[in-house]
């Protein structure tokens, strides 16, 4: 975790003790404000510590006060009143925070007047029917919260797989730069794109094992990794901004040695996840990497058609069958098993990329040719201003957009309903237009999309006038509250959104936040059926806290035709590194580069959404040309 997200977690935490204790809403809004600005820095706040300590009172929201503990912080590694804090309040507490439906209001009310502090309190008492009757705790409240448990107790022992692959590849990067090292890789659920992922498996290929597993069981130990590091996060909503992508996180520090073997080492780490290392010869490393990356059931077919070829496929090669097992203790020299193309050839398939190994038909039905990939996204449609809830200034957000080579960003700022976001009203937005014509204009070579990201209410209504819509040149409508309707009210609620004349994309379509709320459950096929009918892109937002959609319903809208959109729902300049889960959740729908509205050139682009939206609404300023890096 780089600097900038750690102390902005500290303060969070003393925002949401200060907010546990009862302390004046000044305060602890003051302490988020200056969390939030600490994370959206773009450069490390130790660095700007170094240089001139006083350069921090010039950012808007940070005091005195806060700047002497920035300055702890960097120098000490922790804030000594976040301790003085959390000593204050039972260490459960700040957990119950995490559960969808419970504001810090409620909490202290359970804490003080019922005694419940930590999940497993509230768990009891809301199945002894203890909580009945209570203030703030209305019969419907009460399911909610079951249902939000419930789901916690199911979603946490997975890890997503935003939070998984940074660790993996500081691992991998470790063991890389070991002497002797010939390849290091991350394989299983994690190389195949998972939403969330079990355990970090890694595969190292060297001919000198031992000290490749001592450095992976001793990982850490002469480095402070953990600095400042704290588990308890804010509320989901909360969790979500404070993420920070930005830089490399340290690598993590082994705290349980779980097995340790020659060639095979499990270990507990300081975040909670589990790693398994193998140790392989560089010769079988294709073969290891095949069979560790799964998943299960994929290597089962594999195996299936070996046999059917007169083969044996294992972990260290792929071995002419002779009828005996473990070819590789006999000597016999394998058929293939330096690369895994090489293993896929000989079976009389092409390379399948991870994404695909899932027993989905990868191995009878022909892959897309044009997979969509990393390098094809061209432009971003999906992002927000400090105009709501962004941290960056229009210039600021069309600027990092540039930097990324694209050749088009939508700004798509929130609408009036979300108070919480700081939504436009309608003459905000009208004032919004303009400005973002003129920094189209003064920043040049990149075509800037007046938008929005309109809620859908409860009932499939926009927030804003057909007349305000049509000035816009992209309308991205998505639902954000209201996200425990029934089915059957919330496919109603999709369709009218997706059928609406002036919708281009709908965002994050279910609402679900992974490990944190399930979000709508409607009838996708109707909306994906209504979505090609209609014209209309659906999202797979690319935050890795809500892969929404999710590949499988990815998978039945690339059959029926319909076009997606891959964006970052950006809010910070790092958020556009999210873009590489929305792209691993595509390709594990097998969605093609041609049905990605974000891989066509601005020309292409254009016509799509004038041709929804009628040539009348599209500005019909040059879009900039420009070529992927
Ligand atoms: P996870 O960790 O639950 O997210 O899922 P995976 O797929 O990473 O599963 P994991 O860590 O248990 O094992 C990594 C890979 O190793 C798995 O995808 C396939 C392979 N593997 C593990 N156990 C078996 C097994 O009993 N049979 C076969 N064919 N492959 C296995
Ligand atoms: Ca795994
Ligand atoms: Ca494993
Ligand atoms: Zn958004």
């Amino acid at each position: 975790m780089s600097t900038n997200a750690a102390l902005a977690q500290i303060f969070e935490s003393m925002a949401d003790v200060l907010e546990l204790t009862g302390a004046n809403p000044f305060r602890v809004n003051a302490h988020r404000r200056v969390a939030r600005v600490i994370e959206s820095l773009a450069e490390d706040v130790a660095a700007i510590v170094r240089r001139s300590p006083a350069e921090l009172t010039a950012f808007e929201g940070v005091g005195e006060a806060s700047a002497k503990k920035i300055v702890e912080f960097v120098e000490t590694g922790s804030v000594a009143e976040h301790g003085e804090l959390l000593a204050q309040i039972p260490p459960g507490l700040p957990q119950l925070l995490r559960v969808p439906g419970l504001g810090p209001k409620t909490v202290r009310m359970l804490w003080q007047d019922v005694s419940i502090d930590s999940l497993a309190a509230l768990t009891a008492a809301l199945e002894a029917g203890r909580l009945d009757g209570l203030p703030r705790l209305g019969p419907k409240t009460i399911a909610n919260l079951k249902e939000s448990l419930a789901f916690m107790a199911q979603s946490s022992e997975r890890v997503r797989l935003g939070q998984a692959i940074p660790v993996a590849e500081a691992i991998v990067a470790m063991l890389a730069a070991l002497p002797g090292v010939v390849q290091a890789a991350f394989a299983g659920s994690l190389r195949r794109g998972r939403e969330t992922i079990g355990d970090l498996d890694v595969l190292v290929a060297t001919t000198n094992a031992a000290p490749v597993a001592k450095a992976f069981e001793t990982m850490g130990a002469t480095i402070d990794g953990s600095k400042g590091a704290q588990e308890s996060r804010g509320s989901a909503k909360r969790g979500f901004r404070s993420e920070a992508h930005g830089s490399p996180p340290p690598l993590p520090k082994v705290t349980k040695v779980l097995a340790s073997g020659e060639t095979k080492v499990s270990v507990r780490l300081d975040n909670g996840m589990q790693a398994d290392l193998r140790i392989v010869e560089p010769s079988a490393f294709g073969a290891a990497l095949l069979y560790f990356t799964g998943s299960k059931e994929h290597n089962v077919r594999l195996r299936e058609r070996a046999i059917a070829q007169g083969m044996r496929l294992n972990e260290y090669g792929l071995f002419p069958d002779d009828g005996e097992a473990a070819p590789q203790d006999r000597g016999v020299k394998p058929v293939a098993s330096k690369t895994e193309e090489s293993i896929y050839k000989k079976l009389g398939l092409p390379w399948i990329p991870p994404e695909l190994r899932e027993d989905r038909g990868e191995c009878t039905q022909p892959i897309p040719a044009d997979l969509v990939s990393l390098e094809d996204i061209r432009c971003e449609l999906h992002a927000h201003t400090n105009a709501s809830d962004g941290s960056m200034s229009l210039e600021e957000l069309v600027r990092a957009a540039k930097s990324r080579g694209f050749h088009t960003i939508a700004v798509t700022d929130h609408s009036r309903s979300s108070v919480q976001a700081n939504g436009l009203s309608p003459e905000r937005l009208i004032e919004h237009i303009k400005a973002i014509r003129a920094v189209e204009a003064k920043v040049g070579g990149i075509r800037v999309l007046a938008g929005s990201e309109v809620d859908i209410h409860a009932d499939g209504s926009l927030d804003y006038d057909d007349d305000l819509l049509a000035q816009l040149d992209i309308v991205v409508a998505s639902p954000h509250a209201s996200l425990r309707q029934e089915p059957s009210k919330a496919t109603e609620r999709l369709l009218a959104a997706v059928r609406h004349p002036l919708v281009n994309i709908i965002g994050h379509p279910t609402g679900r936040i992974i490990n944190g709320r399930p979000g709508l459950e409607p009838d996708i096929a109707a909306i994906i059926a209504a979505a090609k009918e209609s014209n209309t892109a659906l999202e797979i937002n690319a935050h890795h806290m809500r892969l929404d959609l999710r590949d499988s319903h990815v998978r039945l809208a690339v059959d029926a035709g319909v076009n997606i959109a891959i964006d970052c729902d950006v809010h910070a300049p790092d958020d556009f590194d999210q873009l590489r889960y929305g792209v691993m959740t595509a390709r594990r729908g097998w969605l093609p580069r041609s049905l990605c509205v974000n891989t066509w050139d601005a020309e292409q682009l254009e016509g799509w959404l004038r041709a929804k939206r009628g040539a009348s609404t599209v500005t019909t300023a040059k879009p900039a040309r420009r070529k992927p890096k």
